[in-house]
């Protein structure tokens, strides 16, 4: 019964060896040491023996049963170290192994050359305020001194809605509202769309955009203004940049001008951009009518301001020297992904 018990224990180390998963090492568990197993066998098998040799026979088998046990934890314990090693080997990330690009959108040329008007008269410690596109003839019109004649007006001019309502024609109709509810000092840019009944081509679309300004102080003069667009136009165009204004008429404005800069590709010699002139008008301005005041709630007498309206489109275009301003509304991709930055 030694020898069969010897042989056992070798034959079953031996197997130990070879087994590779928790399922196999279960397996051997049970073929050796479960109910049915061989080395319960042996157990059994001592019924045979005279009773004297029980005792020492009983104690080798028990040493055999602890001996496999062992065996058996060491292996469970080297199988699942082995697998582990495995998992990680797996898992391995290889940094230099070249990237995946992922596609991202980008920015609308208006919005990258808008962000860069934003910022400007940020830093000047302008606010960005918005307003509805669908306005009341009041805030469009009659708010901004703009008499039941006027030509802007007629229907030929302005995209009227219901009784009452037309498409915004200008940035301004916002801060008429604005007007009405802050106090001075009054800091604000308006940028937005705009809707002018215009014939389509390839400066004009019925759909347009402006970012139009207004100050509102205690002691605010032409000077101011002229220091501020003197200031937006050289970090749009360049710190040699030269400003001119011209005179002219708003409904809006008491003077009106008419805002020149020196022309950035020339710088002020005469070329083809400028057609020989040197200077290349940018936008409109002026000294806030004191009825536009008074109608907002502000008294002429204790305060004045200044106004401008910039036109983002053709700022736009003449950047990045797009030929036609149609390409600005089509959302082509094949066009605007040349903006991307
Ligand atoms: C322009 C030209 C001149 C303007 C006036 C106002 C307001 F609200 F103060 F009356 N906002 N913007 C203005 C003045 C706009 O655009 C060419």
């Amino acid at each position: 019964m030694k020898e069969q018990l010897n042989a056992l224990r070798e034959a079953a180390l031996k197997e130990l060896e070879t087994l590779q998963n928790p399922k196999e090492l279960e397996d051997f568990r049970i073929r050796y040491m479960g109910k049915k197993g061989s080395v319960t066998g042996l157990l059994r098998g001592m019924g045979a023996l005279p009773a004297e040799e029980r005792p020492a026979m009983g104690q080798l088998v028990n040493q055999l049963r602890q001996e496999l046990e062992q065996a058996v934890s060491e292996k469970a314990q080297a199988i699942q170290n082995q697998l582990q090693e495995e998992k990680l080997a797996a898992e391995q990330l290889d940094v230099t192994m070249p990237g995946k690009t992922v596609k991202s959108g980008g920015l609308h040329p208006l919005n990258v050359v808008l962000n860069d008007i934003i910022d400007i008269f940020q830093s000047m410690g302008f606010d960005v305020v918005d307003g509805p596109e669908v306005e009341t003839d009041y805030y469009n019109f009659q708010a901004l001194n703009v008499p039941e004649d006027h030509p802007a007006r007629d229907m030929q001019d302005t995209f009227y809605l219901a009784e009452g309502l037309l498409l915004r024609t200008q940035t301004s109709a916002a801060q008429a509202r604005t007007l009405e509810q802050r106090k001075p000092p009054i800091r604000i840019i308006c940028p937005g769309r705009v809707y002018r009944a215009d014939e389509v081509d390839a400066t004009h679309s019925p759909v347009f955009h402006q970012i139009e300004g207004l100050v509102i102080d205690k002691g605010v003069t032409m000077c101011d203004l002229k220091g501020v667009l003197e200031q937006f136009a050289q970090e749009i165009y360049g710190e040699d940049t030269k400003v001119r204004f011209r005179p002219s008429f708003f409904p809006f404005t008491e003077p009106s001008v008419e805002v020149d800069v020196t022309c950035s590709e020339c710088g002020g010699k005469g070329c083809r951009v400028c057609k020989g002139a040197g200077w290349i008008e940018i936008l409109g301005a002026g000294m806030v009518h004191p009825n536009v005041l008074r109608m907002g709630g502000i008294d002429p007498e204790e305060y004045t301001g200044f106004a401008f309206g910039i036109g983002l489109d053709r700022l736009t275009t003449t950047r990045y020297k797009i030929s036609d301003i149609r390409l600005l509304f089509e959302n082509d991709l094949r066009f605007l992904e040349q903006f991307d930055r």
